[in-house]
């Protein structure tokens, strides 16, 4: 066997994918050695292969990962599986500045609810923008499952602009979900509860006063914000609201909606009543709810919605007349809801039945054309019979729980929680086509474009809920582990595990890279979280500091390597207001900063302006400086906050007279000019090429120049000062 495996990697080898035979390798190890040497297997190799990203090369998919309890987004690449960047949404973010400056402080404040500070958030799905069922590449949403809120995150600039709060629940869980222009984003509730805020009611008037609800938040593409007032929601019954999907293709305009605990279980296990998971999974089947949003929102336009706590909801009874709410039951307490690519068939993964149900949207339809119903719930709601609605069911194993798709036709994907397996499995012939075990207890997966109507197939990724013994352990707590699955052939095979360090990550999603197109640079003077001109943007020669009574305003400017101004005075008790622009366009040229002690921070990334504000309360001494190692002379990048006690006075100091001689300002003088001769020949080299073919290239030239144009009359002043014989500011001059 051993002696087999060890033929099979000499033949990889010799097929070019080993490099033993090279000359330069001689001395080195050898291939085979290595993978001796680390107990590497033929397989190992091949698995290496296809997730290695060689350096300088990048990912073809980038995966947005919820970030759990961390109210944030995790992004990786994919196949290398490596982490790009956490995206700040719900929570604050230290290095982004995010909750530290106050521009993204305004972000983090629109998700207060009742006037008080949420700051985490408990992110389960989020969902990219499409557009025809694509995905777009161009927005972010993601939910907020304890504190029922949504967030917009911006993919032009990879930042969160703006978070919604439900206006009428108190948890939510079946969101963020796009329609296929991104019309609007599902978000449904979970936990039934009184609609009305801080309305008491008693777990007994659970039937008569507690609702449910899904909530149709609508996206204005062109602001790229939630439109609050345009939004509305389905009143439904207490039954727990779970997964949703938008229809799409012959489906759009519907979306479906799945529940758990229909039974409207009442527990109280201090009581002596069974607990809540015995009495929510009694009966055999819950409700998927079918709802037409096209057909709401025109009669919410209509005036038909009544309006809880000022926002439209569109109650139950007007639902049922309009023809908008249909229910169909589903096995006991499903999970996911995944509509397939082509729009034709809903799947329903059973979470405590072995099958996943495959539901007609056909056969749907003309249920609702004939009036043919089987009953109506408690509610009112028509119930469509459960057969007349299936195209079929399968037994796929235990714990299903959601579907994801191929690029292939009819192939679907589905996680077996209590299996610890993917099924591979058709939906059109309705049988299994292929299994592999992951590690361990798997809950969402994720195809690459997965939820579109164009998935791409290629790597699916396990997200699962234990790591157990995967890692080297970092005590009680485990990392998360996402395994990617390569989906390209028959048969699947694990790739990669990858320890994921933050939060539980429920659901992500994947989009081709080329999708995205971020941009590099602000326009100088940009407040990036409202994407519009930041009233405190000044340019380069127009820094000031302003006093108005007891606020002390500041517009400063940052570029490499010094902040303007470098001193900046305050009386005890002042109100500080520091606006500050990155002047630089180079790409990457980020500058932090903060003033020690007074637990404030931003990132201004190029052209950004950002604000912070603080109260200077005690007198004294506070650097400020750049956070960014942003060039050789970050480190003196910084200045003065000076917090002066009340009725300071100047008086006269040893600073007052120089220290630089005439030799030195000499020795100055030549270093420039040295420096300016290199500057010339590749001037002279780049202006004689074709560079501006190159956009990145046009824009560091640019960048160049700009720095150059700030030298302007630099050299007359070194050279005036010089004249009067004042080395030192002759010197600090030049
Ligand atoms: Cu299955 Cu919140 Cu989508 Cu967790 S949810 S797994
Ligand atoms: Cu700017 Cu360091």
């Amino acid at each position: 066997m051993r002696q087999l495996r060890w033929q099979a990697a000499a033949a990889l080898a010799a097929a070019g994918i080993g490099l033993a035979a090279g000359s330069a390798w001689s001395a080195a190890e050898s291939l085979q050695d290595v993978l001796k040497r680390r107990g590497l297997s033929q397989q190992d190799l091949l698995s290496a292969a296809k997730t290695y990203v060689p350096t300088g090369k990048r990912d073809e998919f980038v995966t947005f990962s919820s970030g759990g309890q961390s109210g944030q987004i995790i992004v990786y690449g994919v196949p290398s599986m490596r982490i790009l960047k956490y995206i700040a949404v719900f929570t604050p973010e230290p290095w982004q500045g995010y909750g530290y400056d106050a521009n993204s402080k305004a972000v983090l404040d629109q998700g207060k609810i009742d006037g008080k500070d949420i700051t985490w958030g408990d992110t389960h799905h989020p969902a990219i923008s499409e557009t025809n069922g694509e995905y777009d590449g161009q927005f972010l949403f993601i939910n907020d499952k304890a504190n029922p809120r949504l967030a917009v995150i911006d993919l032009r600039d990879f930042e969160t602009k703006q978070i919604v709060v439900n206006p009428i629940y108190k948890s939510e869980h079946g969101g963020a979900f796009v329609t296929p222009n991104s019309e609007y984003v599902i978000e449904a509730a979970q936990y039934p509860a009184p609609l009305e805020n801080k309305k008491f009611f008693p777990l007994e008037q659970m039937n008569e006063k507690y609702r449910g609800g899904v909530t149709y938040w609508k996206f204005d593409r062109k602001e790229g914000r939630i439109d609050t007032k345009a939004s509305f929601s389905f009143e439904l019954p207490p039954y727990w609201q779970d997964l949703s999907d938008a229809g799409k293709g012959p489906s759009d305009g519907w979306a479906f909606t799945n529940s758990f605990c229909s039974e409207r279980y009442v527990g109280g296990i201090e009581k002596g009543r069974p607990p809540y998971e015995a009495g929510c999974s009694a009966k055999d089947t819950d409700y998927l709810h079918v709802m037409n949003w096209k057909k709401a929102a025109e009669l919410v336009k209509a005036g038909k919605a009544k309006k809880i706590n000022g926002h439209d909801v569109i109650p139950i009874e007007v639902a049922v007349k309009e023809g908008i709410l249909f229910l169909i039951p589903e096995p006991k307490s499903p999970h996911g809801v995944d509509v397939t690519p082509d729009g034709k068939f809903i799947i329903v993964a059973g979470k405590l039945d072995t099958h996943v149900s495959v539901y007609s949207f056909e056969k749907i339809q003309a249920a609702i054309k004939a009036g043919k119903f089987e009953s109506k719930d408690p509610y009112g709601i028509p119930v469509i019979g459960m057969k007349d609605a299936l195209q079929h069911q399968v037994q796929l194993g235990l714990g299903p729980l959601h579907t994801q798709y191929d690029s292939k036709a009819c192939l679907a994907y589905t996680s077996l929680y209590v299996d610890s397996q993917v099924a591979k499995w058709n939906f059109c012939e309705g049988k299994v086509v292929d299994k592999i075990s992951v590690h361990y207890n798997i809950g969402h997966l994720m195809t690459m474009e997965g939820d579109s109507t164009k998935p791409a197939g290629r790597y699916l990724v396990a997200l699962n809920k234990l790591a157990i013994d995967r890692f080297v352990p970092v005590g009680p707590l485990h990392p998360q582990n996402h395994q990617l699955i390569d989906i390209s052939n028959d048969k699947m095979q694990l790739l990669y595990d990858m320890p994921l360090p933050l939060g539980e990550p429920h659901y992500a999603v994947a989009i081709a890279a080329e999708k995205l197109k971020p941009a590099v640079r602000y326009k100088v003077g940009t407040d990036s979280r409202t994407d519009k001109p930041h009233p405190g943007a000044v340019k380069a020669g127009e820094e000031k500091t302003v006093r108005k009574g007891n606020k002390v305003e500041v517009f400063a400017t940052l570029i490499r390597s010094h902040i303007t101004p470098e001193t900046i005075e305050v009386d005890v008790g002042d109100d500080v207001v520091i606006h500050l622009t990155n002047l630089e366009r180079a790409q990457d040229e980020t500058h932090g900063f903060t003033v020690s002690t007074y637990n404030t921070h931003a990132s201004i990334e190029p052209g950004k302006t950002v604000t912070v504000k603080f109260k200077a309360d005690k007198e004294g001494v506070y650097p400020y400086y750049c956070t960014e190692f942003c060039s050789a002379l970050h480190l003196e990048m910084m200045g003065y906050l000076l917090v002066k006690p009340k009725g300071w006075k100047a008086t006269k100091t040893t600073l007052d007279k120089g220290t630089y001689t005439e030799a030195e300002y000499k020795a100055t003088v030549k270093k420039v000019a040295d420096t300016q001769a290199i500057i010339d020949s590749v001037v002279a080299y780049i202006t004689s090429v074709n560079y501006k073919d190159f956009p990145d290239v046009v824009a560091m030239v640019e960048d160049a120049f700009d720095q150059l144009g700030k030298t302007k009359g630099l050299k007359e002043k070194h050279e005036a000062f010089a004249a009067k014989k004042d080395w030192e500011n002759a010197n600090l001059w030049a």
